[in-house]
């Protein structure tokens, strides 16, 4: 039980994973706000050095440190699909809370809820099943983990239950104004100059189902986008009618390619990362690779995409 191993600790440390999203950033949050109830030391820690300001009205992220406690006795992960995505070699007792069909289990205990649109549910069902109260800080985290991995509650897989917890977390004090204006309307001119010639350079393949995007240092340098910019055009595309998937190829500034795909459903983008030993959900998934080249790797993901959709 997660509630033994927590009371059993002294000093936990909490744990979003590299270039954290609001699931992530969210879920820790409101965990964070939760154990100052209790008399132990507590530590936000993330690999990440920065935090993208956008997510700053989450409440805590100011408290996020990207050193490693050593005197930590317990650590929770949150919305971490698997070990490497801690950026932290750690061997002590590990709660690992997720939501990612391809987790790989790697906790000590692992609370994994593959049915869930986000770790912010996985956090607010046990909240609730542990009859732990949620204050407005701790709704407002959550609805925000909600509302970034549900894309604004536009996934088709919304149904009354996650509307009934985005009604009761509204309910509790949740500010669907901050987090609708924190993560929907707070673009950089940068990542929407970086969108435009990502877009412009899109080719079709497959008769137009499949959208490739490619990009290089040298594009985010002239756009000053960043890596994470780039996802959102792969969402993009795949509203377009004919487009099933959306694959990104970038080359990493320290070396090797990230892999980045999005799919309608159409192919299992977590079980295709999975060949490159990366991982995600069904229709969102990435992967990094970092012993071939981008134009081995385009052929051997147009294969696998090829095969998939016949
Ligand atoms: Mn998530």
């Amino acid at each position: 039980m997660p509630s033994s191993l927590i009371e059993k600790s002294n000093h936990i440390v909490l744990i979003a994973h590299e270039n954290p999203d609001a699931d992530s950033l969210g879920s820790a949050s409101a965990f964070y706000s939760y154990l100052l109830r209790t008399q132990k030391k507590i530590t936000f820690y993330c690999v990440s050095p920065t935090i993208h300001t956008h997510l700053s009205f989450i409440p805590w992220v100011d408290k996020i440190i990207n050193r490693f406690p050593m005197d930590a006795d317990l650590a929770i992960s949150f919305d971490c699909g698997s070990f490497g995505r801690l950026g932290v070699d750690y061997e002590g007792k590990l709660i690992n809370f997720d939501h990612h069909i391809s987790n790989d289990q790697y906790g000590t205990l692992n609370c994994i809820d593959t049915s869930a649109m986000s770790t912010t549910q996985v956090i607010y069902e046990w909240f609730i099943g542990q009859d732990i109260k949620i204050n407005g800080k701790m709704a407002n985290a959550l609805y925000a983990g909600l509302m970034d991995d549900t894309k604004c509650f536009r996934d088709p897989r919304c149904t009354l239950k996650i509307f009934s917890m985005a009604h009761r977390l509204l309910e509790l004090g949740a500010n669907h104004e901050e987090c609708v204006n924190g993560l929907y309307n707070s673009k950089t001119l940068a990542s929407l100059r970086l969108q435009g010639e990502m877009l412009k350079r899109m080719t079709l393949v497959l008769d137009g189902q499949l959208a490739l995007f490619e990009v290089d240092q040298e594009l985010l340098a002239f756009t000053g986008a960043s890596l994470g910019d780039c996802k959102a055009v792969l969402d993009e595309a795949v509203t377009l009618k004919i487009v099933s998937v959306a694959l990104l190829l970038a080359v990493r500034k320290k070396g090797g390619i990230s892999l980045s795909l999005r799919s309608d459903g159409a192919v299992n983008a977590s079980a295709m990362m999975q060949r490159f030993q990366g991982g995600g959900h069904h229709d969102r998934a990435g992967a990094k690779v970092m012993d071939k080249p981008l134009a081995q790797i385009r052929e051997e993901m147009i294969g696998y995409i090829k095969e998939e959709l016949e």
